[in-house]
Formats: C-alpha cells, structure tokens, sequence
C-alpha cells in the first residue's frame, strides 16, 4: 500500500484507478484480475534482485532462491502445457515473440502472420512492427464468412503463399480472433514448405490448459504466451519448446535462451517469475477449468444477446472468450471510435477494432472487441451477461446517428460527439446502473 502521507499523488490515482475498475465492468479481452496470490510475489523481496543468466549459470551472486522460483516456474509450465522446455523470462509477449525471430530467422528472412487488421498481431510481420522492419514480412488474411470447421481463414490461400514465399517462420494465433484455431491445418501448410510453426497463444493460453480450447502443442514446433491474459497471471511471457519442436531442431531451446539472453534483456523480472509460478499453480487447479468453461459460456450468452439485437458480429458468433462486433453495415464505417467511447462513459470498457474486409482504418476501425475473462473472474455468470448485453444495446443505438465525417472534419465532429455524450441523460442514467450492478461484484 502506498503510504498517503508520503505520495499522496500515486496514492490518490491508484485509488482513483481501483473505483474505476470496481464500478465499470472490464470486457477488453485481453485483460483480467489476477488473485491476491500471484500479485504478492510482485512486491516480495525478489523485486531488488538482479540474475542475468539462467539457474545455475547466474552472472550475479546470491541467486540460490531466484534459481529454485525459476526452475518451479519452468518445471509447472512444462507440466501445464505438455511441452518439453519453457522460458519463464521474457517480458512480455512481444519480447517473447521477438526471441523467436532471434532464435529461428536472420534479418531479411522471410516469415508469414496474420495481418494485424484482420485480427493477427502487431509482432506477426505488422509493417510499423520490427517483425516487417527487420524480417520479409508476407502476411495471410481472413475472410469475411467462416469456411464450416476451417473458421475464417482460407487455406488455400495460405498455402499458395507459404509455397510462392517459402517463410523460415509461420506464425499462427491472434489478437481479435473469435473463433477455435485449427493449428493442425497450418501445422500441414508448415511441414509442407519446411518452415517453423510458432503458436502465439496469449489471448487463448487459460482456454487450452482447461481442454477448452485445442492444443496447438502436438502441431507446432514453438508456443509463446502472455502470463496475463486468460491465464490470469501478472504481466509476463513464456516461450515454450515442443516436441515436435525439438526434432526439427534439437538446439531451439538454448537458441532461445541466448536469444532472451543475452540477445534481447537483461535481467529477468524475478519477482514476476514468482508471480507466473503461481498463476501456473492456479491454472492447474480444477476450479481453473470451471473458470475457462464459464469464460466461455458467458461469451456464447453475450455474443447471443448481441445478435438478437440485431449486431453483426464477425465469424456469426464466438468459440472463444472473444467477440468481434462488426458495426459496419449496421454503424457505418469507422463507427468504433463512437461506440467505444460511449460505452465507456457508462462503464462498459471495450476496444474500438478493425474487422476482417475493413472499410476504414486501424484508428478509426469499423468494430469493437470484447470478452469476457474478466467479468467472469468477478463472478458474473450468463444472466449477468444478458444484462451486460442489453446496455450496450442501448448505447449502440444512441451512437448509430454519428457517422465518421472526412478527415478535415473529423477533429471538430469527434469533440463535438464526446461533449453529447457527457452531457447525455441516458449516458448518466445507464452509468449509475451499470455501476449500482458492478459495485457488488467483488475483483480480488
Ligand atoms: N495488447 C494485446 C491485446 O489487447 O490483445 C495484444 O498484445
């Protein structure tokens, strides 16, 4: 706890930031609480270490316990995934996933993503990322209707362009994707040019170690993760090796190693290595699988509830913990930015998102993306989602008269949309009931 007496600046805002996050309801999908448990070790002694190195080959002294947190952390993460090797090290996700570049590419070489605007990520050879900037960056799509079990993507499509482009590194996994993965179906694509499959699996990692989500780990060589997300950890990332994994390439796990460090960091983050050690000791407990089954349930009540109300929403639905409202057809295009600003003012917080077919642009998207790992750690169950569900019905209806003008008036018209809204009577009556629902719920 801060002392208040002594920075009552961080004091107030910190307070300030837990009421914000007590009376909204958090839906970005990406987000969540993690318990009590896994955030003590964040302000443990282990946050004044410093361990360059990996256990028992330390370029520091006095790491005789951040050496057994670390292993504990790696052995769990082996034993949750199924995989033969973890690195408990990275940062964060994208630091994670810049080590596999490291530790399978040269600069130059040719990889292949998902492309950022049809919900893939930023590291997966987005041309503003260093995956585009430092690598051959060829990008795979989604379309706009599921193909029956392959979802959104189009294989045939991407097996003419790993086969025209011949990348050293496929990756597989997304950000705003909200239907299942068919890993195995890149897996076949991969194997077939030769290339490394990397799973990232950081929106989906809390699903796949409940069984609620297919295992990209039979298919893949390499799966990195966020700690945060569905998994319900700190902040954090993990780069795991496979089986599959080690026979392609029996030197990947120290290529990692020396790709984290001393490639890419310095210091690992000990005291989050403890903290990851016990979100995968959390993950691994039964109550973990009720909570991805309900994660789940609870955006299937949610997507349901949206459509009825007549949303479009990307892929007709969800398998995940996501969804991915296409305001286009029925908002307009580049519509997000209203949407997502007027859900916030009642407490609803979402993110504004492109969609697949994007008619606008990234910062002026056509959808808004939302899940529901959050609000299903606070408690909330389907009927609680039905409620959640008819309040943003209600604000989308009071935003489908603000359409996106052209550039040079889009300044003015934006200011003049947030001053409506502050000042809208339902806005203030929806927040206070949105905030009277959300109060009780407790966040751990
Ligand atoms: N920022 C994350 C997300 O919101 O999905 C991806 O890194």
């Amino acid at each position: 706890m801060v002392n208040k007496q002594k920075d009552k600046k961080i004091y107030d805002l910190i307070e300030e930031e837990t009421t914000r996050q007590k009376n909204g309801i958090e839906l970005i999908p990406s987000e969540n609480y993690a318990s009590a448990h896994v955030r003590t070790p964040l302000s443990s002694a282990f946050v004044n270490k410093y361990s360059e190195g990996y256990p028992h080959k330390r370029y520091y002294g006095g790491n005789e316990f951040v050496d057994q947190v670390e292993i504990l952390a790696q052995e769990r993460a082996k034993k949750l995934f199924g995989v033969e090797y973890a690195n408990v090290q990275p940062y964060s996700g994208s630091p994670a996933n810049f080590a596999v570049y490291m530790a399978t590419c040269k600069p130059g070489d040719t990889i292949m993503g998902q492309a950022l605007i049809t919900g893939g990520h930023l590291t997966h050879g987005a041309h503003v990322s260093f995956s585009a900037i430092y690598f051959n960056s060829v990008q795979y799509g989604v379309m706009t209707k599921r193909k029956g079990k392959d979802g959104l993507f189009d294989f045939e499509e991407i097996r003419r362009l790993a086969k025209k482009h011949k990348p050293k590194l496929i990756w597989v996994g997304a950000s705003a994707y909200p239907l299942e993965i068919p890993f195995k179906k890149f897996a076949q694509i991969a194997d077939e040019v030769g290339a490394y499959l990397a799973a990232d699996i950081a929106h989906i990692a809390g699903l796949v170690v409940a069984g609620e989500h297919p295992s990209p780990v039979p298919y893949v060589h390499i799966v990195t993760t966020t700690t945060h997300k569905t998994l319900r950890g700190p902040r954090g990332g993990i780069i795991m090796v496979t089986k599959k994994g080690l026979k392609k390439d029996p030197e990947l796990p120290m290529k990692i190693n020396k790709a984290i460090f001393p490639g890419l960091q310095g210091g690992p983050h000990d005291h989050k290595t403890a903290a990851i050690a016990v979100a995968l000791y959390e993950a691994s407990q039964r109550s973990f699988k009720t909570y991805a089954k309900r994660i789940k349930a609870n955006a299937a009540t949610l997507a349901k509830t949206l459509m009825d109300g007549g949303l479009t929403l990307v892929g007709d639905g969800t398998e995940n913990h996501l969804i991915l409202v296409d305001l286009t057809t029925t908002h307009g295009a580049g519509s997000g930015c209203f949407a997502e600003y007027a859900l916030d003012a009642i407490g609803l917080t979402m993110n504004k998102n492109t969609v697949p077919g994007e008619q606008s642009s990234p910062f002026y998207p056509s959808g808004i993306r939302l899940g529901t790992p959050a609000a299903t750690t606070r408690g909330m169950n389907k009927k609680d989602m039905k409620f959640i569900g008819n309040m943003m019905l209600h604000v989308l209806e009071l935003t489908k008269k603000y359409s996106l003008p052209d550039k040079t008036e889009r300044k003015e018209y934006i200011a003049r949309f947030k001053k409506d809204i502050d000042k809208n009577k339902d806005i203030k009556k929806w927040k206070g009931e949105v905030k009277a629902f959300a109060s009780p719920f407790l966040i751990p």
